[in-house]
Parts: C-alpha cells; sequence; structure tokens
C-alpha cells in the first residue's frame, strides 16, 4: 500500500458498497436477526462531533454483527419536523421545506462520507406525507379509543416560542428550548392519554436489564409512582368533605392542620361565609397565576393563609384547621394534604413559620430525636396513635389504610407524578392534526380515506400572532365529513416527539401504503441496541414505551417493550475559554499561551484572565471542532477511530488534538506494516514444531481476537478493543524485524505463517472500526473478497495457555470467596465464575446488583441493593 490516497480509497468502497448494496437488509427467517438503532437526527444542517461519536458507535455494533452472522438491520431517518425550521423561515425568509431537504442532503453527503452502513433504502422523514399520515392514523386509531381526548386544561405556555410545552418540556419553570420563563394559560387541547399506562410504564422498568441504571432512575422519577391512602376529613361547617393523599398514614395523629392549594376546586364553597374569606381569596388570587413547576421546587418560600375552618381527624376525633398554602399543588392527588410537622420537612418549616403545633407521632428505631428542631422524617414506632401504638411504620400503614376503608373513610390509592401528554402545538412545521370542529357536529375525525391531511406549503411563516395555519383560508375552511355544513379545520400541529415514538416500527417496512407498517416488523423487533443521548431519558424514551404499548394493544406489533439493550452515550467535551467581563471567546479573541498553558489564557479585549473549563461542545462556547475539517484532513476511518478510543461510549469524551493525530499515525503504521508484509506467505512445511516468536505471535493473535470479540459484544466497550488491536499491531511489527534481520537466514520456524494470520486478523478486527483501510488492506493482502464481508475471526482457547489469577471476590466490599481463574478473564466472565461460588451465591440471593466493580485478575466487588 505505498501509494494510499484516504479520499480516494474511503470513496471507492463506499462506492462498492453501495453498488453491492451491501448495508440494505431483507427478513430472513431462521437466521438470527440484529437491530441496531440510533437516535434519528434532527436535520440541523450539519453535523457536529456529538453525532459522529453518536452513530460511530451504532455503525462498529452493526458492522461487528454483520460479521457475527447476524442479519442486521441498520436504518437512519430524519427527524425533520420541529421549531428550527420555521425559525429559520421567520429569519431568513427560506421556506421550512426547503431548509430541511437541503439540510438532509448535506448531513446525507456527511454520513455517507463517513463510510456507515446503513440500510438507505430504507430513509424516512418526519415531514413527508408518506410517513406523517401514520402519525394521523394512529392519532385517529387512539381517539377510537379514548388514548387522544380533548380538555381545556390550564397549560405551560412559552410566551417566546409561542407555543404549549409538555411538563417535561418546562421543567423548572422554564422552556427546554429557549429557556424563558413558562407561564400558564387555559387552552383547549389534544391530549395522550399516556397515564393509563402508568402502572405498567413503571412496572415494565424492573425488568429491562439492558437499560443503564442512570435512565431506569429517571424515568421511576418522571413516572413517579407513589403508594399511599386517600383519607377524607370532614369539615365543621360548611357540611363537605375534604380528601387528603398520603404516603405516610402512620403519622396521621400527628397530623394538626389540613392544606389546599390556591387553586382547590371545593375552595370556594369552603370559605363562603367565613371571616377570614376576603383575604384568603387575595391569596389565591396572588399565587395561582404560578407554574406548577415552579411551585413544586422547594426551593420556594412556604406561605399560606388561614382559612378560618375546621375539618375533622377521622382517626383520633380531633378538630384541625384548614389553611390554603403555596405548597400545595392542585393537580397532584386532590389538591390537598395532611400536614404532619413533626415528621415531614415541609409541613415542619411551615409550621414555624406559622407558630402551628408541632406533634410527635413517630419514635426512631435506634436513638432519639427533637421533632421542635427538626422532622424526623424516617420509619420507626408508632406512638401516641391509639390503639395503633407500638406498631412499625410498615405494619401501621397496612393496618390504618385497612381501618379507613372498613370504616369508609379512606382507601388505598396509587398515584402517578406522569401526567398525560399535551400534543398540540400552535405551529407550522409538523403533522397537522386531523380534526375538523363543526358547530353542530363538535370535533369530528377525518375519514381515512381522506388522510394524509397534506400541509399547505409556501404560505407566509412571520413568527406572529397564533397557527400561521390559521390565515390559510382554503386550508382551514372546509365542509364538516360528517354534516356538510361549513365547518373549520383544527389547525394546531403534533408535538414532534409523536414522530420520533413510532419511527424505527416504520423502518422495518417504510413503504408500506396500507397501514404503518405490517408483520415483518415482529422479525425485527424488539431492537437489540438503540444508541442515543441521555438528555432523551426522560421524553422520547418514555414516549416510545408508551407508543409501544399503544401499537400492542392496536395488535400491530407483538412486543410490550421495545428496545433490548439501550446505551446512552456521554458527551463530546473541550476546553471552553470565558471572560467574565466578555463571555465566550473565539480563538482568535484569545490571548496569552492558551494552548500550551490553559491557566495563562487572556481576554483579548481587556487582559483579563479567562476561564477555562471542559464543556460540551457548543457553538455558542466557541469549542467545536467540525467534523468536515477532520474528514477533509485524516479522512473517515481517523475520525471514527478517535470518536470511538478516546473514551469509554458511556463517558464524556475528551477531544484533544493529540488524540487524533495519535489515531492518524496508528492508521499510517498500519499501512505501512501490511506494505511490508504482504508478501510474507507461510512457509514450506518442515515438519518442525513452530519456534517460540511464533508461538508467542499466535498467542497474542488469539488473545486480541479474545479481546476484542467480548469487549464489543458483551461489554459494549469500544475503546479497549483499539487498545487490543494497538497491541498486536506492536508485536507484529516487531516480529517483521526478526523476519527481516533473519531473511536469507533460517527464519524462525513457523513464523511467516504467524504473520500471515495474523495480518488478516488485524484486517478483519480494524474492519467495524476503520472500514476502509480494512477492506483495502484485505484486498491488498490478496484475500478473497471484502473484508467487512467476511466471518468474524474465532480464536483458539488451547493457543492461549493463560496464566491462573485468584481474584478475591466481596458482595458489598465483604469478602465473600477466592476464584482461581485464567488471567486476563473479562468481567463477565469472572461474574459467572463468582455466581458459581456457594457463598457469593447466598449473599445474592434475592437482591439485585447495582454496580460492579472489577479489578482485573485481582478483584471483583458486587455491590448489591
Ligand atoms: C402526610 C405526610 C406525613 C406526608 C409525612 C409525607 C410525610 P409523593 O411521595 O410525592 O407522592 N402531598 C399530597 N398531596 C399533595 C399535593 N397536592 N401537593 C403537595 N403535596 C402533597 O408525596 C406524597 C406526600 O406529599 C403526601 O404524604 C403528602 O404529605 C404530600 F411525615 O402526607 B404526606
Ligand atoms: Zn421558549
Amino acid at each position: 500500500m505505498t501509494s494510499y490516497d484516504v479520499t480516494a480509497i474511503e470513496k471507492r468502497w463506499q462506492d462498492r458498497w453501495a453498488e453491492r448494496r451491501a448495508h440494505e437488509a431483507a427478513v430472513q427467517p431462521g437466521r438470527p436477526k440484529y437491530y441496531c438503532l440510533e437516535m434519528l437526527p434532527y436535520p440541523s444542517g450539519r453535523i457536529h462531533m456529538g453525532h459522529v461519536r453518536n452513530y460511530a458507535i451504532g455503525d462498529v455494533m452493526a458492522r461487528f454483527q454483520r460479521m457475527r452472522g447476524r442479519n442486521v438491520l441498520h436504518p437512519i431517518g430524519w427527524d425533520s419536523f420541529g421549531l428550527p425550521a420555521e425559525n429559520a423561515a421567520i429569519a431568513h425568509g427560506v421556506q421550512p421545506l426547503d431548509w430541511t431537504e437541503e439540510n438532509i442532503a448535506r448531513m446525507r453527503a456527511q454520513f455517507r462520507r463517513l463510510g456507515f452502513s446503513y440500510a438507505w433504502e430504507r430513509e424516512i422523514a418526519a415531514h413527508r406525507p408518506e410517513y406523517y399520515r401514520w402519525n394521523q392514523w394512529l392519532f385517529l386509531r387512539m381517539l377510537e379509543r379514548d388514548l387522544i381526548y380533548r380538555a381545556r386544561r390550564a397549560v405551560n405556555w412559552c410566551d417566546t416560542c409561542r407555543t404549549v410545552l409538555a411538563n417535561e418540556q418546562a421543567e423548572g419553570g422554564t422552556c427546554w428550548r429557549c429557556g424563558n420563563a413558562v407561564r400558564m394559560r387555559s387552552l383547549p387541547q389534544w391530549f395522550a392519554r399516556i397515564t393509563r399506562y402508568g402502572e405498567e410504564l413503571a412496572a415494565a422498568l424492573e425488568a429491562l436489564p439492558g437499560w443503564p441504571e442512570k435512565v431506569l432512575t429517571i424515568q421511576r422519577n418522571w413516572i413517579g409512582r407513589s403508594v399511599g391512602a386517600e383519607v377524607r376529613f370532614a369539615v365543621l361547617e360548611p357540611r363537605l368533605e375534604i380528601p387528603i393523599f398520603t404516603t405516610r398514614i402512620d403519622t396521621i395523629f400527628g397530623c394538626t392542620f389540613l392544606v389546599l392549594a390556591p387553586e382547590h376546586p371545593r375552595l370556594a364553597e369552603l370559605i363562603e361565609g367565613s371571616r377570614a374569606a376576603a383575604e384568603v381569596r387575595t391569596f389565591c388570587e396572588e399565587h395561582r397565576q404560578r407554574t406548577t413547576a415552579e411551585r413544586e421546587l422547594s426551593i420556594a418560600e412556604k406561605v399560606g393563609c388561614f382559612t378560618g375552618r375546621h375539618a375533622v381527624n377521622p382517626f383520633s376525633g380531633e378538630a384541625v384547621p384548614i389553611w390554603v398554602a403555596n405548597f400545595a399543588v392542585a393537580d397532584y392527588g386532590t389538591g390537598a394534604l395532611m400536614a404532619v410537622p413533626a415528621h415531614d420537612e415541609r409541613d415542619h418549616e411551615f409550621a414555624r413559620t406559622y407558630g402551628l403545633p408541632i406533634r410527635q407521632v413517630i419514635e426512631p428505631l435506634e436513638g432519639s430525636c427533637d421533632v421542635e428542631t427538626a422532622a424526623f422524617t424516617a420509619d420507626g414506632i408508632l406512638m401516641g396513635s391509639g390503639p395503633f401504638t407500638g406498631l412499625g411504620s410498615a405494619a401501621g400503614r397496612e393496618r390504618m389504610t385497612r381501618h379507613a376503608d372498613a370504616t369508609g373513610f379512606g382507601a388505598e390509592r396509587t398515584l402517578f407524578r406522569l401526567k398525560d401528554w399535551g400534543i398540540s402545538r400552535q405551529r407550522y412545521w409538523g403533522t397537522p392534526i386531523p380534526i375538523i370542529h363543526c358547530d353542530g357536529c363538535g370535533a369530528v375525525p377525518v375519514p381515512d380515506h381522506e388522510l394524509p391531511v397534506r400541509l399547505p406549503e409556501g404560505i407566509p411563516i412571520t413568527g406572529k400572532g397564533g397557527s400561521p395555519l390559521e390565515s390559510v383560508t382554503a386550508f382551514v375552511e372546509v365542509p364538516c365529513p360528517r354534516c356538510g355544513t361549513p365547518a373549520r379545520r383544527d389547525t394546531d400541529t403534533m408535538d414532534t416527539f409523536i414522530d420520533s415514538s413510532w419511527y424505527y416500527f416504520r423502518y422495518c417496512d417504510p413503504h408500506n401504503t396500507e397501514l404503518p407498517f405490517g408483520p415483518e416488523a415482529n422479525h425485527w423487533f424488539p431492537v437489540d441496541l438503540y444508541v442515543g443521548g441521555v438528555e432523551h431519558a426522560a421524553l422520547h424514551l418514555i414516549y416510545t414505551r408508551f407508543f409501544t404499548k399503544v401499537l400492542a394493544d392496536l395488535g400491530l406489533i407483538a412486543v410490550r417493550e421495545p428496545v433490548t439493550r439501550h446505551l446512552s452515550q456521554g458527551m463530546v467535551v473541550d476546553w471552553s475559554y470565558r471572560c467574565p467581563e466578555h463571555g465566550y471567546l473565539a480563538a482568535e479573541k484569545r490571548a496569552g499561551d492558551w494552548k500550551v498553558h490553559p491557566d495563562q489564557a487572556r481576554c483579548g479585549f481587556c487582559d483579563g484572565l479567562l476561564e477555562v473549563k471542559k464543556e460540551k461542545m457548543s457553538k455558542s462556547k466557541y469549542n467545536t471542532v467540525d467534523p468536515d475539517y477532520l474528514l477533509d484532513r485524516y479522512g473517515a476511518d481517523t475520525t471514527r477511530l478517535f470518536a470511538l478510543f478516546a473514551a469509554p461510549p458511556e463517558k464524556d469524551m475528551d477531544w484533544s488534538d493529540a488524540g487524533i493525530e495519535g489515531c492518524d499515525r496508528f492508521l499510517a503504521r498500519v499501512r505501512r506494516l501490511a506494505d511490508r508484509l504482504a508478501a510474507v506467505r507461510p512457509a514450506a512445511a518442515t515438519g518442525q514444531p513452530p519456534g517460540p516468536a511464533a508461538v508467542e505471535l499466535r498467542r497474542k493473535i488469539h488473545d486480541t481476537i479474545r479481546r476484542v470479540t467480548l469487549d464489543i459484544e458483551e461489554r459494549l466497550h469500544l475503546n479497549t478493543p483499539v487498545a487490543a488491536i494497538m497491541e498486536l499491531v506492536n508485536l507484529l511489527q516487531a516480529t517483521s524485524t526478526t523476519l527481516a534481520t533473519e531473511a536469507g537466514g533460517t527464519p524462525a520456524t513457523g513464523l511467516e505463517a504467524a504473520v500471515h494470520e495474523g495480518l488478516g486478523a488485524l484486517a478483519l478486527l480494524l474492519s467495524p472500526f476503520a472500514p476502509h483501510l480494512a477492506s483495502e488492506m484485505w484486498e491488498r493482502l490478496g484475500r478473497d473478497g471484502d473484508a467487512a464481508a467476511q466471518p468474524w475471526p474465532g480464536w483458539d482457547e488451547t493457543l492461549l495457555a493463560r496464566a491462573q489469577a485468584t481474584v478475591v471476590i466481596q458482595v458489598n466490599g465483604k469478602l465473600r470467596a477466592r476464584v482461581e481463574i485464567p488471567a486476563g478473564s473479562t468481567e463477565s466472565e469472572v461474574v459467572a465464575a463468582a455466581r458459581r461460588e456457594a457463598n457469593v451465591a447466598a449473599h445474592l440471593e434475592g437482591k439485585r446488583v447495582v454496580k460492579t466493580i472489577h479489578i482485573p485478575d485481582k478483584l471483583l466487588n458486587l455491590v448489591v441493593a
């Protein structure tokens, strides 16, 4: 390979793969399948390093699994509806459609240049009618099953984006897109009844062993399942009942007041005629406007107002005052709570502020507490609780709930923090909602045969007023499908998270004109590996699990969980330079020796010292690296290799110029090595056993194959295999020197054969990472076919003859066993060996391993919960 024109060679292989349709997929009954998926990108126009990393990880897995003999589906598409296209239209007067299609064309070309092995014939894009028509079809099917409904609801509203936001998009009271404050506004909206699946969405999380614990925790918190009881308190005057929700019914004898949310529906009735009525109304006026999200933040000061009314605690018969306060949330539980200042921090703070009594009813299991100074919030033993005194908290909850149920003033109840999903958006660039509003008939579904309801093109988009669709008369004014009188189309579009909730089912059958997808999807599902960023843990990954359950109930798919293994990859970070005065600075605005001595970086405007930090690559921080630049300068193989080698996939990846140079030099060494040794062929058999050099090289070859295979397949580690391949290259290089020095004399017996074997293995092992070089090398070595289409190499255990190592096995840090195991065993091998030890098994029984700490050949610590 003396001449190696990276650009030309990479292009040649890409063209060949495309010509051979090497990465297209078809159902092959009986052959094991592998569905390898990365989250579909938003077509912003240019890929960034985060994309390169995300898609390189997926591509290695797809290529690896293909070579492992699996029938691989590795598709790609575009999440092409959404706000940026509309904003570009407002800013530059371009049409969202043109902007989007151009961006897709550009990014598609970049993906091709990176050598990603996609089944391009299955490409989809959310903004094309042949795709979004099925959003509309699914909307109508869900409407029929009462999974979609219309309600006037106070919604999170962003004035800047002029749109409704889901609760998850308004976390912390700010818009997830623009960061501005969100306010509440009442609008008629379409909602998806995700809460119907709350129980299943929560329960199924416990059976997803292939998902990272971090993502599961985020989902558990979003779903927020809490088991407790509803208890009704009778108001003394007027005669009405206030139900409360509590997770700590065991503390009910310590309840010293009730708290209602300012928006509580029975409040007006309650205070009617009370002396405090006027004061309460003023208080509520002041505290009603705030957003739910804001009030949920416990940082807000707790303020309240006494209603002048009292209610009776059904357990103790005691009358307690009723308050209105800002920390009670209207749309959680019953909008009312019983306050137990001795055992709840919020209630404690409030009681201290307003001089309300604090009564202890739970004793700590060990030690003592002083509830006057701080709430004691843990479980303990009930005290001062009538007939329940002396019970443990858990038993108390059970017995008291049963008592409430039997006596008829309460019952067990499970609540979810999860809210129904508001899917209407007052935007243009999205899927039109297939509904026509008629004065006589109400909201009438567009008949299936009229789908898709097409988004009108070429309309002016100004960013002012409501939805741009409202002004398109030809779109809006239509006859009612039911009675034929003039009616109006719904002018909202769907939240784009609908598009991404089911797109990967469509990949299985992308050209179906009868259904969103046919039974082929059952061949490919569930997705074997789903790669994407952790920022999608709450929104996309919950919506898509919800949609899967709906699709299953519609009879379209046989699985109820879409993804077996989920890899949540880390960010790409690099140094950012910020002047407190002048903000983030681009390279040309920095002064001093900032590349070599970041601590001496100065501002080019004011000469002040800069704050230097590693931060997520972002244009606004001037710390991005343009993949096109890398492709021009180093080519795809080096760029991919660096994105994979720099860090384990789930960790943040530190950008470094030296790192990419290192990868480039490594691949150059591989090329030179292959050139130098391409002609080496196994020598004629001499009948002698192989010499020590050959034995050593073969052991290394087979050990490398083993490490690379297990690291990729079991651990999903892609950096350590590259390191292993580098070691093999080192040894091959050293061996080539031996060969050269002994040339003409008696070559070490069997060494040529070993070198020949080593080069072949090297090409195959490199193929998922640096596919162009690997295929080129394979060809120049004179081997048959394309490296990328070869079976993955196996290893010969007998050649490894590894030394034994003694590994200490701990459970929660305590020594439980010692196992003898071949040196260099992988984590999963050690875990398997450890589980075979009776003493370890006993300590794991009925527990879940939440973390494993593995020091190769020395120690394994299993942390259980
Ligand atoms: C009495 C009590 C005593 C409570 C105690 C806690 C500790 P999660 O776990 O999030 O479900 N609560 C009930 N409804 C509320 C509302 N609408 N707004 C604000 N808070 C509300 O929280 C359940 C607990 O939050 C309930 O249990 C209730 O306070 C409060 F030592 O009842 B608890
Ligand atoms: Zn906004």
